[in-house]
């Protein structure tokens, strides 16, 4: 077994021997240990963005999680090759819209409200399910610019199917002014609704949610206010819709990093989002007085797939021509969900 010295050594002999042809995008929630080394650093779109735009290199490692790198995949060019340092990396939020359910609940949707339904997916779900919006006319969204695309959706259509994220969706339409009465949950696993679907239904939410962003509960919220008053709370719209409310500020994983960097110094915060990256925060802003809102922390354990040890062995493969975990969506699905992704960009 090599030292994290020994690794360490590796990842900088084999950037350096690959140069240009090698590039690594490094999402906010990766460990210190493998972010080290990324060329850039960004959220999930962000990270999509600049890897499309860098035509030069031939392999993009990608240390981040499953959808990211198909969105990756998706946006780079036919001779780029995007290679996930760890398979396991998935993301238990994308898991829970597959497309059986989906087709099975769009049957169903169709059949109680006509045409008269745009479907939107948000970045974290799989190239099929983004392949699946596309071709229906809808798009994808992100967390920064969720607002932007109801809006655009709703000027297509009376109502919203929104995928795999129920709080998001939830939270979002609730900025926009739609009383929660006019949203209905659609449950995957029973194929039903769960609420009343009337007839001036605006938004109909997939019961997904994200594993990680839902261990920030309101009675962390009401600890800290009955404790500490003066401490400004800030989490992510993947928080359940009680907590967002109960919160001061709410936003992307950028808007989180640019509240924190332009807050005063002394200023108290706690922070609703993934553990890395609130840590990272901490040691970032030593003048500032930063905690996790929930203090067991919240990892997400599949982004902390990808380590030291993976990142190195996948280097390595390369390095001898021989790259593994490449990733590769089917190219019937890349176009579809292309359209999906495109619409987001023209429309924000
Ligand atoms: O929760 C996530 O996975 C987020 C916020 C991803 C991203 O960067 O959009
Ligand atoms: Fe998926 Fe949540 Fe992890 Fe993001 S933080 S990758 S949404 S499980």
């Amino acid at each position: 077994k090599r030292s994290t010295l020994e690794l360490e050594a590796r990842v900088n002999e084999i950037k350096s021997k690959l140069g240009k042809r090698l590039f690594i995008p490094g999402h906010h929630y990766q460990k210190d240990e493998v972010i080290q080394f990324s060329d850039a650093t960004g959220d999930s779109l962000q990270l999509a963005q600049i890897s499309a735009a860098n035509q030069e290199a031939e392999y993009v490692v990608f240390c981040g999680v499953h959808f990211m790198a198909e969105t990756a995949d998706i946006l780079t060019g036919e001779n780029q090759t995007v290679v996930l340092p760890d398979m396991r990396a998935g993301c238990s939020m994308a898991d829970m819209a597959n497309m059986e359910q989906t087709e099975r609940a769009w049957g169903k949707l169709v059949e109680r409200y006509g045409d008269t339904i745009i479907p939107l997916t948000y970045v974290n779900s799989t190239a099929e399910i983004k392949a699946f919006v596309g071709k229906n006319g809808g798009a994808t969204v992100t967390s920064s610019n969720a607002e932007k695309m109801l809006k655009w959706a709703f000027r297509q259509k009376k109502r919203i199917l929104f995928l795999p994220d129920q709080h998001l969706g939830r939270n979002t339409a609730f900025d926009l002014g739609i009383p929660l009465s006019d949203m209905v949950v659609w449950n995957p696993r029973t194929d039903e609704f769960e609420g009343d679907a009337h007839d001036d239904v605006k938004m109909i939410l997939w019961k997904g949610h994200c594993s990680v962003h839902e261990n920030f509960r309101l009675e962390h919220v009401e600890d800290l206010r009955a404790n500490e008053p003066d401490r400004k709370i800030l989490v992510h719209p993947e928080c359940t819709h009680d907590v967002v409310r109960a919160s001061d500020l709410d936003g992307s994983t950028k808007y989180i990093i640019e509240t924190i960097e332009q807050a005063p110094a002394g200023s108290k915060w706690a922070i609703g989002t993934e553990m890395n990256l609130v840590n990272r925060l901490i040691d970032s802003h030593p003048d500032k007085d930063i905690v996790s809102l929930n203090p067991e922390m919240c990892p997400c354990l599949t982004m902390n797939r990808i380590d030291l040890p993976h990142f190195v062995w996948a280097l390595e493969q390369i390095e001898k021509g021989q790259p593994v975990n490449e990733i590769r969506v089917d190219a019937a699905i890349a176009k579809d969900a292309k359209l999906a992704i495109e619409r987001m960009f023209e429309n924000v």
